[in-house]
């Protein structure tokens, strides 16, 4: 299909000349794909319309946020009434007490919470709190995962994996990268070696208890129980960074469906059902040496303001629509299986983790089960077929590392859009 590209084209000249590559978040750019990116005019349910009169089925999803589909009645009708009342008052609001007690209800965990504006602030702040309640300054990542653009997070293994991190973006000076270590994601033997040569100066261990960042990457049998129990050993904090998983794999996240209780938990994307708003949050007994009652700083001008309060709470509470996580399930095992025939009838190796919302298409046949195998799939050909399906009117996340993400609104129509345009893609 030749789609028509002339006005998205010439808006992407206008936006290079304001902001780094046109965009305002390095992937939305295609570097990782090739091609430019369509501007979007307006989104409903599963769809997107570019400025040139395209439609595409949509696996981004705004990168998570979309659940219920794009531009929920419901949702739109609350924010416009909160938006009504005022954008932000900079004071404490009812309705701040209403989502938090509904987000307790999703996540118990969370028995106290700050709301932040975004994933990076949430988890930022959640990795300061560890630091200033266990006194200790290092803190464990996990090799392709990424938890937002803070500069102690910015950082790859340094040389032999569990030393000292590397920065992984230029501005990190070295000094904020070495309290920073990285290990291979589910490599739960590496967690014990460091714990035990290590452990008493390890604040926390942050993890994306479903890796969405390297393509989908489900964690290892008992390599999530294994960080529970190193930490609790050695009083270090486990941080879940449930940004992307929370309400997406599962209604209570990743901690649910794993039955894993961290110390610390990050939310964001789906809380905030598309506007500015994210969440960290856990034990109370942790959450009050943040200021005003503890030593422990965080702040913001717009954090819980009452526009993006109102998009959260209209959005948790479509959550328990009855069958709506059962129905998500279904409609990605369809779309996966249909993947899979596809490529298969096609002679493409490809590999397809799924989680409840969302799903990777890795080209490779190989299981991928860290950011090495992640490495090793051929990202040349995901960008080819990452261009086909975008002709074909299917809108992909425009890189190999990323998840592609369905909301409530994808039905049969979209399935078969989207298997029909795959079946063209896997033989280009
Ligand atoms: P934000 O600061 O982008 O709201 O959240 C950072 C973040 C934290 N933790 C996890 C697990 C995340 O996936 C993210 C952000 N995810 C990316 C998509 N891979 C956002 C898209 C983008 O960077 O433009």
């Amino acid at each position: 299909m030749s789609r028509d590209t002339t006005r998205s084209r010439a808006l992407l000249k206008k936006a290079e000349g304001l902001m780094p590559g046109g965009v305002n978040s390095p992937v939305r750019a295609f570097r990782a794909v090739g091609g430019d990116p369509p501007f979007i005019a307006r989104a409903a349910g599963a769809t997107l319309f570019d400025e040139d009169g395209n439609e595409y089925v949509d696996y981004v999803g705004t990168w998570g946020p979309a659940l219920l589909g794009h531009a929920h009645p419901e949702v739109v009708a609350a924010v416009q009434a909160a938006a009504a009342r005022g954008l932000s008052f900079g004071a404490p609001t009812a309705a701040e007490i209403e989502l938090a007690l509904a987000i307790r209800g999703f996540f118990p965990s969370i028995e106290m919470m700050r709301l932040v504006s975004s994933g990076t602030e949430a988890t930022m702040s959640a990795l300061r709190l560890a630091r200033g309640a266990t006194g200790r300054d290092d803190v464990v990542k996990f090799e392709g995962c990424y938890h937002g653009h803070s500069d102690g997070l910015l950082v790859k293994a340094g040389s032999g994996l569990a030393t000292f991190g590397e920065p992984d973006s230029a501005g990190v000076p070295a000094d904020f990268a070495r309290h920073t270590i990285t290990l291979p994601y589910n490599d739960a033997q590496a967690v014990r070696d460091l714990f035990a040569a290590r452990g008493a100066q390890i604040a926390a261990v942050i993890v994306e208890p479903v890796a969405g960042n390297m393509g989908t990457v489900l964690p290892a049998p008992g390599f999530l129980e294994t960080l529970r129990e190193v930490t609790q050993a050695h009083g270090a904090l486990l941080i879940l960074d449930e940004v992307m998983t929370g309400f997406r794999v599962a209604r209570g996240g990743a901690q649910q469906l794993y039955g894993i209780t961290p110390d610390l938990t990050c939310l964001g994307k789906v809380v905030g059902g598309g506007m500015p708003l994210a969440v960290y949050g856990g034990r109370a007994e942790i959450m009050k040496r943040i200021a005003p009652l503890g030593p422990v700083y965080q702040a913001g001008t717009l954090s819980g303001n009452p526009v993006a309060t109102a998009a959260g709470l209209a959005t948790l509470r479509l959550l328990d629509a009855p069958g709506l996580y059962s129905t998500l399930d279904a409609t990605v095992a369809e779309l996966c299986a249909g993947l899979q025939a596809a490529a298969d009838e096609a002679g493409v190796k490809v590999t397809i983790p799924r989680v409840g919302g969302m799903f990777t298409v890795f080209f490779g046949e190989a299981p991928v089960r860290d950011f090495a195998d992640a490495q090793r799939c051929d990202h040349a050909r995901f960008g080819r077929f990452h261009r086909a399906m975008l002709d074909g009117g299917v809108y992909l996340p425009p890189s190999g590392y990323e998840a592609c993400f369905v909301s409530a609104k994808h039905g049969r129509d979209e399935i078969e859009r989207t298997l029909a345009a795959a079946r063209v893609a896997f033989r280009a």
